[in-house]
C-alpha cells in the first residue's frame, strides 16, 4: 500500500522558503564563486552546507536543472546542479558532481579559512575514517533513498525500506568503528564538530524526516544514540541555514513519490537500474 492514496500532480518549487530563503537574500551579491543551486536538490545542499562551513564567500543562484538553460550547460555539462561558476578566472571557469565540489572547496578552505569538514592532514587514518562513511554514503545511501521512494508496488517498498534502514545500519556501524579507532573530533556521530559524513548524508536523512515519513509511512530506526544523532543533524545551525520549509520538500518530491516518468536524470537511472548521474 502506498502511504498517500493519489498523485495530485505537483511540481517542483523554483524558489527557497523559510530559513534558505534568509540564506539566499544573504547571497545576491556577485563574488567570486556562484553556487548554481535548486532549491529541492539534496546534492546541492551539501555543498551549500560546506560553503557555509567552511565560511567561503559565495552567491547563490537559483536554476531549474529540468529545463536547463544555456547558462547552466555552460558550467555543468550534463545540465545538473550543483555547479560552481569561478569567477575569478578570465574567461571564467566551472566545477560540477557535488563530492568534487566539496574537496575543491577543502583544498579551498586549507589555505584561506582555514576551516574543514576533515580531522588534520596530521592524522590521515581518522581522515580515511569519515571518507569511509561519505563513500558509503554515495553508493548505498543515496540509491537506497531513491529505491524506495520510488518503488511502487507494496512488495517493493517493504524491500526498499528494509534496503535503507540496512544502509543506514551500515552507516551508523562505520561511525561507531571510527568512534573507536580515532580521537577526532570531527563528526556530529561523536557530538563534535560537523563533518563530511554528516555533509554528505545529511540532506537524505533528513528528507527521510520528511519526504520518506509523509509519502511511505516511514520510521525512522530505533535507538537513542541514532535519533539523537539525526535530531544534532537536522537541527544544526549550519544544516538549517539551508533547509527550506516542509511543504517545499513534499511537493517537490511528489513526482519521485508517484515514480512519474521522465521525473530526472536519477530517477531514470534508479528504474533502469543503472548507476546515477
Ligand atoms: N552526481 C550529481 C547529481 C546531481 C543531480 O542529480 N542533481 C539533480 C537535482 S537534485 C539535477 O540536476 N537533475 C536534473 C535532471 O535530472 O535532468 C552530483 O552529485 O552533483
Amino acid at each position: 500500500m502506498s502511504y498517500v492514496k493519489n498523485d495530485s500532480g505537483k511540481s517542483y518549487h523554483l524558489q527557497c522558503t523559510g530559513d534558505a530563503l534568509e540564506t539566499v537574500k544573504q547571497h545576491g551579491k556577485p563574488t567570486d564563486i556562484t553556487l548554481f543551486g535548486s532549491c529541492f536538490c539534496p546534492f546541492v545542499q551539501r555543498v551549500w552546507v560546506t560553503l557555509e562551513h567552511l565560511g567561503i564567500d559565495y552567491d547563490y543562484y537559483e536554476v531549474d536543472p529540468y529545463k536547463k538553460p544555456a547558462e547552466l550547460l555552460e558550467v555543468s555539462p550534463k545540465g545538473l546542479v550543483p555547479a560552481l561558476k569561478l569567477n575569478n578566472y578570465n574567461p571564467p571557469r566551472a566545477l560540477n558532481e557535488s563530492t568534487v565540489i566539496i574537496e575543491f572547496l577543502e583544498d579551498l578552505a586549507s589555505s584561506s579559512t582555514r576551516r574543514s569538514l576533515l580531522p588534520p592532514i596530521s592524522d590521515p587514518y581518522a581522515r580515511a575514517l569519515i571518507r569511509l562513511q561519505a563513500d558509503h554514503v554515495n553508493r548505498t545511501l543515496v540509491p537506497a533513498f531513491y529505491r524506495y521512494l520510488q518503488a511502487q508496488e507494496e512488495e517493493k517498498q517493504i524491500q526498499g525500506a528494509k534496503d535503507f534502514v540496512e544502509s543506514l545500519g551500515g552507516l551508523l556501524q562505520l561511525f561507531e568503528r571510527a568512534g573507536k579507532e580515532s580521537v577526532s573530533t570531527v563528526g556530529l556521530w561523536t557530538e563534535g564538530e560537523l563533518g563530511l559524513a554528516d555533509v554528505m548524508a545529511g540532506p537524505w536523512i533528513f528528507r527521510a524526516t520528511n519526504v520518506l515519513v509523509h509519502y511511505r509511512g516511514f520510521s525512522l530506526p530505533e535507538g537513542v544514540k541514532f535519533r539523537a544523532y539525526v535530531e544534532r543533524l537536522v537541527s544544526h545551525p549550519t544544516f538549517k541555514k539551508t533547509c527550506s520549509t516542509e511543504d517545499l520538500y513534499l511537493d517537490s518530491y511528489e513526482r519521485y513519490a508517484y515514480n512519474r516518468p521522465n521525473t530526472s536524470q536519477v530517477a531514470n537511472a534508479i528504474n533502469s537500474g543503472r548507476a546515477l548521474p
